[in-house]
Parts: C-alpha cells; sequence; structure tokens
C-alpha cells in the first residue's frame, strides 16, 4: 500500500513512471559488484567527522535536500554549468556544506570500484555513518542501495520543493505529502534539528518584526528571544549562526524536542510543530528517547526511498559533482 502510494505520488511529481522505482532498493546492492564499498564509505566518513565536528550535520541536510528535489539522486551535488544552474546554487540553500567532502570519499570508493557506486549511495551511506559515529555501535538505521545518479539538477526545483522555515504546519505537511511522508514522518524528521546550526536569517523576523510592527513572536520563548537578540543583532545580518539544540547541538539525541515543549524551537517551521494536536502529540511520544530512535530510523528510510533511480536510469557518476 505504502510503496503503491509512494510510486503514486512520484509519478504525480516527476510525471514519469520510468522514475519512480522507490520499491527497488536493496540491502547490500554492491556485496558482488564492490563488496567493500560500504566499508570504505564508513572509514572514510568517519576519519572526517573525527577531524570535523560538523561534518554529521551538514550530509544529514545535504541528504534531506536531495532527496526532496526530484528524488535522492545526487542532483544536489551537481555543479551549475554555463547553462544551468543547480540546486547547489539555490541562495537560500547555499548554506550546506561538505560537498567537497562527498567528492572525497566518492574518490576513495572509485579507487577500488571504478563506475559501480553511485554519488546518490554515497550521501545516503555518509549521512547515515556520520550521524551513527560516535552515538551508536551499530548504525543508526538502515541504508537499502542501488539508487543511481540523476544527469540533471535545477534550481528551480530545489526552490520549489524544499520546506521553508518561514512555513506553517499546512504548508509543511502539504510539502511533506507531496514526497509520500506523513505528519509523523515530518515530527520525526524535523528532529533532524537536535544537530546542526541555523543562521540568522531564518528566523530574526522572529525576534524584531514578526508581524511587521517592530514586534516578537509571541510563540517563542521569551527569555530565549533574548538571548538569541544577543547573537542577531539585526534583521539583515544574514552570517551569524546558533546551535539549533541549545546546549546539545552536537549531539543526536531527542532533545531537540524537549527544547521544542520550552518554545524554544528555532524556526517558525519547529514552533509549527506545536500548532495541531496530532502533531504535538507525536512530538510527546518523542520525548522517549528509545522511541524516537526507532521512528527516526523508521522515516530516514522513508525519505531515503524518495523518488530514486534504478535499474537503467539515470547513470553511475564518476565525479560527484558533474555529470559523466
Ligand atoms: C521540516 C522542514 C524543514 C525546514 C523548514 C528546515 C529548514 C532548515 C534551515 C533553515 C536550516 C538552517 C540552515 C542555515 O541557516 O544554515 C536547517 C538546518 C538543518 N536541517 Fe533542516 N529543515 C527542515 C527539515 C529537515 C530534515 C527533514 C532534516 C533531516 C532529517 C533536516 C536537517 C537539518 C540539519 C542537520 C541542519 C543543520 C545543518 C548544518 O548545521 O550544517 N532538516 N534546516
Ligand atoms: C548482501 O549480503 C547481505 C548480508 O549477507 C544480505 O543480507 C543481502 O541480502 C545481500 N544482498 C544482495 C543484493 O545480495
Ligand atoms: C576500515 O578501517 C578498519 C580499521 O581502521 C580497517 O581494519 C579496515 O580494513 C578498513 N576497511 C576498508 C574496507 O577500508
Ligand atoms: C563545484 O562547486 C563547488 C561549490 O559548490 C566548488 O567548490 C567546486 O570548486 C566546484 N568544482 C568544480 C570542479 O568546478
Ligand atoms: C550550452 O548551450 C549552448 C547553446 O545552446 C550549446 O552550444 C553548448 O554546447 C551548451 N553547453 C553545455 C555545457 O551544455
Ligand atoms: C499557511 O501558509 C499558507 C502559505 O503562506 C497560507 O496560504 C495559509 O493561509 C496559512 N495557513 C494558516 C492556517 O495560517
Ligand atoms: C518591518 O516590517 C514592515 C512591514 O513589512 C516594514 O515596512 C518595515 O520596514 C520592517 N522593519 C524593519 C526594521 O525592517
Ligand atoms: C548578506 O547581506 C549582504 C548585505 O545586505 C549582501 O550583500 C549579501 O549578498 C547577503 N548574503 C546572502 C548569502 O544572502
Ligand atoms: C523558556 O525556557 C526556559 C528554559 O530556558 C524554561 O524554563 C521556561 O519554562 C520556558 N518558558 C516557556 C513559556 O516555555
Ligand atoms: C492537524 O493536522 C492534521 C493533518 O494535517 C489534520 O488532519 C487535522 O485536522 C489537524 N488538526 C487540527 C485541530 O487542525
Ligand atoms: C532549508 C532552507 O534554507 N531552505 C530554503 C531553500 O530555498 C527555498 C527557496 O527560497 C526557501 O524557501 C527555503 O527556506
Amino acid at each position: 500500500m505504502r510503496r503503491q502510494a509512494l510510486i503514486l505520488v512520484c509519478m504525480v511529481v516527476f510525471g514519469v513512471v520510468g522514475t519512480c522505482h522507490g520499491g527497488s532498493l536493496k540491502k547490500g546492492f554492491y556485496n558482488n559488484t564492490c563488496p567493500n564499498a560500504e566499508a570504505i564509505i564508513k572509514n572514510a566518513t568517519e576519519k572526517r567527522v573525527a577531524s570535523d565536528p560538523k561534518l554529521p550535520a551538514r550530509f544529514l541536510r545535504m541528504h534531506f535536500h536531495d532527496c526532496f528535489v526530484r528524488g535522492c539522486d545526487a542532483s544536489v551535488l551537481l555543479n551549475s554549468t554555463t547553462n544551468n544552474t543547480a540546486e547547489k546554487d539555490a541562495i537560500p540553500n547555499l548554506t550546506l556544506a561538505g560537498f567537497d567532502v562527498i567528492d572525497d570519499i566518492k574518490a576513495e570508493v572509485e579507487k577500488k570500484c571504478p563506475n559501480v557506486v553511485s554519488c546518490a549511495d554515497v550521501l545516503a551511506l555518509a549521512a547515515r555513518d556520520a550521524v551513527s559515529f560516535k552515538v551508536s555501535q551499530t548504525p543508526l538505521w538502515e541504508v537499502l542501495t542501488g539508487r543511481r545518479d540523476s544527469r540533471v539538477s535545477r534550481i528551480s526545483e530545489a526552490l520549489a520543493n524544499l520546506p521553508s522555515p518561514f512555513s506553517n504546519f499546512t504548508t509543511l505537511v502539504q510539502n511533506f505529502a507531496n514526497k509520500g511522508l506523513n505528519v509523523q514522518d515530518l515530527v520525526v524528521l524535523s528532529g533532524g534539528h537536535t544537530i546542526g546550526v541555523g543562521h540568522c536569517n531564518a528566523f530574526s523576523n522572529r525576534l524584531y518584526n514578526f508581524t511587521g510592527n517592530g514586534d516578537q513572536d509571541p510563540s517563542l520563548n521569551a527569555t530565549y528571544a533574548t538571548f538569541l537578540k544577543t547573537q542577531c543583532q539585526s534583521l539583515s545580518d544574514n552570517t551569524t549562526f546558533v546551535v539549533m539544540d541549545p546546549g546539545s547541538g552536537l549531539a543526536f539525541d531527542n532533545n531537540y524536542y524537549v527544547t521544542l515543549k520550552q518554545n524554544k524551537g528555532l524556526f517558525q517551521s519547529d514552533a509549527a510543530l506545536l500548532t495541531n494536536k496530532s502533531s504535538r502529540d507525536v512530538v510527546d511520544k518523542l520525548l522517549d528517547s528509545k522511541e524516537f530512535f526507532k521512528e527516526f530510523a523508521k522515516s530516514m528510510e522513508k525519505m531515503g526511498a524518495i523518488g530514486v533511480l534504478t535499474g537503467n536510469a539515470g547513470e553511475i557518476r564518476n565525479k560527484c559533482y558533474v555529470v559523466n
């Protein structure tokens, strides 16, 4: 049922059946063609994360952005060309970073198994391994493989498909539903904001001009707003950033929901999760850490299957930033 729904959504989104094989990802797709692929990626990722604690957040967000725009097909990794402005250059999304590291990890895989492992799988695995590193002896979620890479990346599609931090609940629900994800997935995956940072311009309207009268968002914790104002000193500040989950910004845990309940969700899109009863109920459920890890794994597996290219669709890119 769920798979049919995904395929249906996928057909509506992409208009072609050929790009919609979400169900045919496999566990260990490279078992025969590149048996060490997953180990190489894990090793390379952990080595990088050990020296750059910001990477888990970057990879997780990158994987999310990849999946929401044309499906998990590494379109987010392509560079713009003379004729085309790529997703990567969607202006508000420029703060995505870590592209060069993905390119390096892919290069290590290519050394052992040229032209076999897709960039889309490298990104999905690296995101999982980066976030899992130091949190858990075992991977936090399963990543099925067999994705292939797109030859297309368009800025307009990033603008149209990525949720905005200024969205209300209704808009967010619609946005996720467009990708075959439900309210449960929305609340669970927003827990990704337990790690990483947000730039002031994504939320300073809440501090300085919420309704256009120089006012503050009444749904934002006043004490926290006072603190945020010491960091983001004006509406035009687009360079300063703050950790999204204060006190626990590098730890992948369920503290996001604790701070959210204290009205300290950073973006309007975070606060929005408290504006609907069924969504609030999910938030409350996720205050239980075990429940959070279990549900996060489920929703990540769903997200990782959005609109994937499999079989003979797309290609196996040689270098992640450029089509073959
Ligand atoms: C619900 C809709 C979502 C909205 C509106 C949203 C919006 C944002 C924004 C505006 C930022 C800050 C970017 C910056 O200023 O540098 C951000 C960061 C981040 N987002 Fe989301 N996001 C959403 C869902 C998700 C999901 C589903 C995930 C992954 C499961 C995710 C993972 C992250 C991570 C890890 C960061 C930190 C990135 C870093 O520190 O480099 N977000 N998000
Ligand atoms: C790869 O190996 C794993 C572990 O033995 C197995 O569970 C999986 O089904 C295999 N996948 C394929 C596509 O052969
Ligand atoms: C991964 O790293 C471990 C420990 O450093 C090493 O024993 C193993 O051979 C590496 N595996 C691959 C495939 O690189
Ligand atoms: C691709 O784009 C990234 C920025 O997204 C840039 O750092 C890199 O130099 C570009 N690579 C090539 C080969 O143009
Ligand atoms: C860009 O477009 C021009 C004119 O349509 C074409 O001649 C050229 O080959 C294109 N370049 C690339 C890199 O696609
Ligand atoms: C949510 O935002 C959309 C788009 O900005 C708007 O049309 C809608 O009226 C808003 N809904 C609520 C309940 O505020
Ligand atoms: C606050 O918003 C109003 C209405 O959009 C605008 O006219 C005013 O210039 C804004 N104030 C600042 C300081 O940007
Ligand atoms: C940040 O603001 C400055 C000055 O207003 C502007 O020149 C710059 O393009 C902005 N940068 C981004 C990423 O929006
Ligand atoms: C605001 O945050 C503080 C902790 O920083 C908390 O004690 C307080 O209950 C919160 N207030 C509201 C209204 O949520
Ligand atoms: C909460 O959201 C769900 C899903 O969008 C919707 O069906 C329900 O009507 C909403 N409840 C309220 C009270 O708005
Ligand atoms: C997460 C994020 O910053 N997304 C932004 C990407 O670009 C679109 C279009 O401008 C914004 O609406 C999103 O907020």
